[in-house]
């Protein structure tokens, strides 16, 4: 089967129907296939190619057109400061950047040839194209590791497809739901998960442009029949449900969707419990990665518990681990979270040492997620081994890059970057800082934005503390865990 099978076959009795809408554009599937088959046809052959990722319907056209055309798709942020950008592009060298008219690229990008994406059909609806090869790459997707620049996950055309197949099979996601979303469309969970998700099942995808709660009720109270979002937004919903200016139509529109998913973070149990008491709906969560796509979720028909991810999705293998590698068994037992699957990547780009690393010899992915299992095989995130990632607002955050970052900064003497608990974001950005001149120390908001311009505005401390040296053992090594003491 295509990886989109509904774009394939335009004509067919899907033609009329809606793909996707944003504010201002709709695209039926006809008019998809018709602008993607175009721009498929001016990338043919191209190694690579790097796409403007703003929220907006010209970056589904493009996705979508380099999927057609089999040439790997980057997905930038357009929120990406100077030194991520470089890294990135000089890292993925794309052929081509893809942008909407009239977007404004960065001096980052200004070597590439742009090509500029249009939303309006051009012409009849082709054939067909010939389907690439499923082992072949569809997306490159940064990621951040504990330390360094972040690192591009390749993932394959047979990883997408199994991934969002094994979704379908979970939620009974069919033609006929209208998915509601906000996520940016340069990770998994937006672009893969409530973009191409939609569009494989032949079923459509409402883009809010940003998060609201207004706009969540409009869109699930006008024919929405899941929501997709991070735990920030879940914590936002809350809020809204218990104001009662803010919660007009927004009970009644959570209450009548056929499926609130959650995920890549935890949603904590009081969140889960607030919106339940408002709506008498529960929200189920769906645990992944990057680098491994869906690996749990609650079933549309199991039941839910707040706490916990839910049982392995069908065709992942999941085993927890001891430190040594030893697999455990048995309730309770707490171990890192193994996985392995038709859904797995196929490794980082120009990276073959973390590629091995993160994998074992016989191809379990290591994840770094600590859980225990229930009884019926419910997952349970519990932690992370490592203490240098961070999640805030449902992006990974690496201490490491951050802490670069801040080192470059001429005010800076000594730096150290730990997360902290936030109700509304899971983790906040906490940036612990030695002055080069005590008497002069930077303030916290030109920390931030020179965080900001250099790596991207979610990876901005949000609290900076001032300290005359960091604490750190004989052998010089930084302790963390005494910051926060
Ligand atoms: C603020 N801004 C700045 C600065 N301060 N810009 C430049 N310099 C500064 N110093 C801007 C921001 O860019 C942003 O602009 C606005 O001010 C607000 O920023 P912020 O406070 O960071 O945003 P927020 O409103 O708190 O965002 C919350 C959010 C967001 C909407 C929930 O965190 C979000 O979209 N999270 C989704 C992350 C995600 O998709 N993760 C999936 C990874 P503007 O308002 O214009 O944007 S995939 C994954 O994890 C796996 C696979 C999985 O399981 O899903
Ligand atoms: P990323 O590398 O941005 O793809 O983030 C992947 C990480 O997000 C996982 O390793 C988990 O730590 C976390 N994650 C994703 N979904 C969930 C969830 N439902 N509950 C807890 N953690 C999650």
């Amino acid at each position: 089967m295509p990886l989109l099978p509904a774009l394939q076959d335009a004509s067919g009795p899907a033609a009329a129907r809606e793909a996707v809408r944003f504010d201002d554009v709709t695209l039926t599937y006809s008019a998809l296939a018709g602008v993607t088959a175009a721009l498929a046809a001016r990338l043919a052959g191209a190694v690579r190619v790097a796409v403007w990722a703003t929220p907006s319907a010209p970056t589904v056209v493009a996705v979508v057109a380099a999927l057609r055309a089999g040439v790997p798709a980057v997905p930038l942020n357009p929120k990406t400061g100077e030194r991520e950008l470089a890294h990135i592009v000089a890292d993925s060298a794309p052929s081509l950047v893809l942008a909407a008219p009239g977007d404004v690229l960065p001096p980052a990008l200004a070597g590439l040839e742009r090509l500029d994406v249009t939303t309006a059909p051009d012409g009849p609806a082709p054939a067909a194209l010939p389907e690439p090869d499923p082992e072949s790459p569809a997306l490159v997707v940064y990621t951040s590791g504990t330390t360094g620049p972040p690192k591009g996950a390749v993932l394959p055309r047979r990883a997408l497809a199994a991934s969002l197949d094994a979704l379908e099979d979970a939620w009974q996601w069919t033609v006929d739901d209208v998915l509601v979303h906000a996520l940016p469309l340069f990770h998994v969970h937006g672009l893969i998960l409530g973009v191409l998700g939609p569009l494989r099942r032949g079923g459509s995808v409402r883009h809010l442009g940003r998060f609201s709660p207004e706009g969540v009720a409009r869109e699930l109270a006008s024919g929405g029949t899941m929501l997709f979002g991070v735990p920030t937004m879940y914590h936002r919903l809350a809020e809204a449900l218990a104001d009662p200016d803010a919660s007009a139509g927004l009970t009644d529109a959570l209450a009548g969707a056929r499926l609130l998913v959650s995920g890549s973070a935890a949603l904590p149990v009081h969140d889960h419990e607030r919106i339940a008491a408002a709506t008498g709906r529960r929200v189920i969560e769906r645990y992944g990665m990057t680098e491994t796509l869906m690996n749990t979720g609650v079933r549309a028909d199991g039941a839910p518990r707040p706490g916990t991810v839910g049982p392995p999705l069908r065709g992942v293998e999941l085993r927890l681990v001891e430190e040594d590698g030893t697999p455990l068994t048995g309730a309770d037992a707490i171990g890192e979270i193994q996985v392995r699957g038709p859904n797995l990547f196929t490794g980082y780009l120009n990276r073959p040492d973390a590629t091995a690393a993160a994998l074992t010899e016989d191809g379990w992915f290591r994840t770094g997620d600590m859980a225990t299992l229930d009884p019926d095989g419910y997952v349970r995130i519990v932690g992370r081994k490592a203490t240098d990632l961070i999640k805030s607002g449902g992006y990974k955050i690496g201490a490491g890059e951050i802490e670069n970052a801040l080192l470059d900064h001429p005010a800076v003497r000594e730096a150290a970057v730990t997360g902290e608990p936030d109700p509304d974001l899971g983790e906040r950005i906490v940036a612990w800082v030695v002055p080069a001149d005590p008497a002069a120390p930077p303030t916290a908001e030109e920390l931030a934005d020179h965080v900001a311009a250099q790596l991207a505005p979610h990876k901005r401390p949000r609290t900076v503390r001032y300290l005359d040296a960091l604490p750190r053992n004989d052998l010089g090594k930084i302790m963390k865990r005494a910051l926060h003491g």
